[in-house]
């Protein structure tokens, strides 16, 4: 089987070969209302000036596009916006900025010759339209290269120093396929599916659930999806893991795979563990550079008055291949995957004409080595392999997972802790990293100022991270992420099969209420050295669903058994959060009626995780001291208690909890006895 499938990918590459050996140039066709480029293996139409995709031809098919949509809906960049500051129009929560698809005034062909075209649509803002469109210039550009089975698109968006504040909560590029074709959706390996129509989203066939994105199959069009819950957030993606997904239009004669790649994370917001919407019902493609899901309103991109802005989005490749004979579709996915990795290798492309995409000779290079000293647990200097390394904006440790205006440089450490970041664009950065087995964030100390060609070398860089005593006992993993916790099976009336047996069972619509199902009256306890966190440690500390459709907040028990303690000494507990919905943690240690409490989080977070199927959003980590006044020899019990009580979707992920005991008064007394 390896061995058909690797024969077959040789001989579609042999295919492709032929057809890019018979190809004509690249045309450019300039109509009144349209404009067209053509290499004789792709057409893309583009509606003239205000840049919108709205015919894909390729293989046979006159249009990839759904034809059934307007024009203005078939390919198009878009964002949501609001005016900033009190211009504001979002009121309350439910609020939602203004969605424009940005449509160009002005068309300009940038490149035109038998080897590439690039042209140009721009939209220019001035005083006359605040209020109306987003303070932004616009120039959108597409590229056709010769013998590319595809085309590529990028924007520059830039903001003037004296135009008004306003705020940015997402920008993307959106393709809506033929639904008469494109059944089959691939957004990974492990996560591909024949897909519902859209069709079976509607009030005749489907019923909405919780909210309105989440709809239970009852009627669908093909009888093998009835029962089933869609919901596009269930095929988010991590940004790391968000290079390509797409769809195939699966015929035994004539498959077509339609992919968007994306070659670079350095535009996405909020580094390398940002989820975003990739393809779903529809059949739907986006590429999406920023948004606040998984994250919050901390996301919203906010500019204030007098803050000049540019930013360039993209390049992304919109790659199609297709397959005339029987063998398995999925191959045009292997194929998908080999073109990601050339265009990966490609980055930054040295074609795109615009002077503010930098090629890799104007960009610098940051290089080091990264060790961690988790005192307590051992003195040795470890080099960590696999430890994210990044650059972004200069802020806090830890700042880059809400940052979004600059660019991030993201790579992974070697197995000896080595790291080189590559092709950084010149400007101000810290340097940033987390390590999966660790608590809390990374910062070097110094600004790291890139200019073009430099070569950096930060040398060995020690990461201590959050750590006063002994571990005394643990719960979970420091990895920014509840999956090792117990995720319970979805409701059998909620399923999608996709994540039935597979690692990803998180993603099921509706386990919020399976917590009332497991604990209708008593909370979750778990006891120290026999309780084991895969099974007795549900994945959220979620409401508790009364029959009244009211909630209740929640308070989980942590008993634990100590053969000594130092009252005298200061323990800490330290709680990592791997997301939070609206919810205050208070903490209560062998008194469970404490006022105040020990600690109180306040009511935080807005990242909405546990409604869009989540096993993460922000990362928290609260170090929390305890007199050893409060604890007693032998049984003690943590009282985590979740207040708030006015949704289902409100409440906590812990990423990881740790006990430490008071510091050693001598380092070198560590083998002491008294713990
Ligand atoms: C809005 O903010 C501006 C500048 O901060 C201020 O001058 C103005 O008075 C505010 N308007 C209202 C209605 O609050
Ligand atoms: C259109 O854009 C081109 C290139 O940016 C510029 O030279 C031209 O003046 C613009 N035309 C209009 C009507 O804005
Ligand atoms: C401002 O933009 C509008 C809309 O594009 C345009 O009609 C108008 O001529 C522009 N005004 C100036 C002064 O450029
Ligand atoms: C970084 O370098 C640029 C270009 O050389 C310079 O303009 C900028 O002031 C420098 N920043 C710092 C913090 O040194
Ligand atoms: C249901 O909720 C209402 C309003 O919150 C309350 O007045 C009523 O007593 C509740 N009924 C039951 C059976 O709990
Ligand atoms: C208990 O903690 C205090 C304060 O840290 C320290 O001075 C003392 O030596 C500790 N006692 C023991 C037995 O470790
Ligand atoms: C402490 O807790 C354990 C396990 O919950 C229990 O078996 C034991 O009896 C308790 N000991 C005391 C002194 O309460
Ligand atoms: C000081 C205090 O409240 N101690 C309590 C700690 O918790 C254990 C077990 O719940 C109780 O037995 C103690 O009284």
């Amino acid at each position: 089987m390896e061995f058909v499938n690797h024969f077959m990918f040789l001989m579609l590459q042999f295919i492709i070969v032929l057809a890019y050996a018979t190809n004509p140039g690249v045309r450019l066709d300039i109509q009144e209302k349209h404009v067209v480029m053509d290499n004789g293996i792709v057409q893309v139409t583009l509606s003239n000036p205000e840049g919108i995709v709205t015919g894909i031809q390729y293989n046979g098919v006159d249009n990839l596009l759904e034809v059934l949509n307007p024009e203005a809906d078939r390919g198009y960049w878009d964002i949501v916006w609001d005016q900033g500051g009190n211009k504001t129009t979002k009121k309350g929560k439910k609020g939602k900025g203004k969605f424009d698809r940005m449509e160009a005034t002005n068309f300009t062909v940038i490149v035109a010759n038998e080897e590439q075209v690039e042209i140009s649509f721009t939209r220019m803002w001035n005083f006359s339209l605040e209020g109306k469109l987003a303070p932004l210039n616009i120039d959108k550009r597409f590229i056709m290269l010769s013998g590319s089975s595809g085309f590529y698109t990028y924007a520059i968006y830039e903001h003037l120093k004296e135009w008004p504040a306003f705020d940015l909560d997402n920008t993307r590029v959106a393709f809506k396929l033929r639904k008469d074709k494109f059944n089959y959706m691939v957004i990974a390996d492990d996560r591909q599916r024949f897909m519902p129509l859209p069709d079976d989203r509607s009030p005749e066939r489907g019923q909405v659930l919780a909210y309105p994105e989440a709809v239970l199959l009852v009627d669908p069009v093909e009888p093998e999806f009835k029962g089933e819950v869609d919901d596009k957030y269930e095929y988010s993606c991590e940004s790391r893991h968000n290079s390509v997904h797409g769809w195939i239009s699966i015929d035994p004669l004539d498959s077509i795979g339609c992919w968007l790649i994306t070659p670079s994370l350095e535009f996405r917001s909020a580094g390398p563990l940002k989820q975003y919407l990739a393809s779903h019902v529809g059949p739907t493609m986006l590429s999406v550079f920023h948004s606040t899901h998984y994250s919050g309103a901390d996301l919203i991109m906010k500019f204030g008055p007098n803050e000049p802005w540019k930013k360039v989005y993209g390049p992304i490749f919109i790659y199609l291949n297709s397959l005339s004979n029987g063998f398995s579709p999925i191959i045009l996915w292997e194929d998908a995957k080999q073109q990601t990795v050339n265009e990966i290798e490609s980055w930054p492309y040295t074609f795109p004409a615009s002077e503010d995409f930098l090629s890799s000779d104007q960009r610098g290079k940051v290089e080091g080595r990264l060790l961690v000293r988790d005192r307590y647990i051992s003195d040795a200097f470890i080099p960590v392999s696999g430890a994210y390394v990044g650059l972004a904006a200069t802020g806090d440790a830890g700042s880059w997972q809400r940052e979004c205006k600059g660019y991030q440089f993201w790579t992974v450490t070697d197995d000896k802790g080595y790291f080189s970041i590559i092709d950084i664009l010149p400007g101000d950065y810290n340097l940033y990293s987390w390590v999966t087995g660790y608590i809390g964030d990374y910062q070097y100390e110094n600004v790291i100022n890139v200019t073009s060609g430099c070569e950096i070398t930060v040398g060995e860089l020690v990461y201590e991270p959050p750590r006063d005593g002994p571990t005394l006992w643990e719960i979970g993993i420091p990895d920014r992420s509840a999956a090792e916790f117990y995720v319970p099976d979805p409701n059998p009336k909620y399923v999608n099969k996709l994540y039935v047996n597979h690692p990803d069972k998180f993603r099921q619509y509706g386990l919020w209420e399976r917590y009332a199902d497991l604990y209708p009256n008593e909370d979750l306890v778990y006891t120290v050295g026999t309780s084991d966190y895969s099974k007795d440690w549900f994945f959220a500390q979620v409401t508790r669903k009364k029959d009244n459709n009211t909630y209740q907040g929640t308070t989980w028990k942590i008993n634990f058994n100590l053969d000594y303690v130092n009252t005298s000494g200061t323990y800490k507990l330290r709680l990592a959060l791997a997301s939070v919905h609206a919810a205050e943690l208070q903490i209560r240690i062998n008194n469970s009626e404490a006022n105040p409490p020990l600690f109180s989080s306040g009511v935080i977070g807005k990242e909405n995780t546990i409604a869009r199927h989540g096993i993460h959003g922000l990362y928290w980590l609260f170090s929390i001291d305890v007199q050893g006044t409060l604890l007693v020899q032998g049984n003690n019990t943590i009282f985590l208690t979740q207040t708030q009580n006015i949704s289902p979707f409100q409440g906590i992920l812990y990423d990881y909890i740790r006990l430490e005991g008071p510091p050693y008064v001598n380092y070198e007394d560590k083998n002491s006895t008294f713990l």
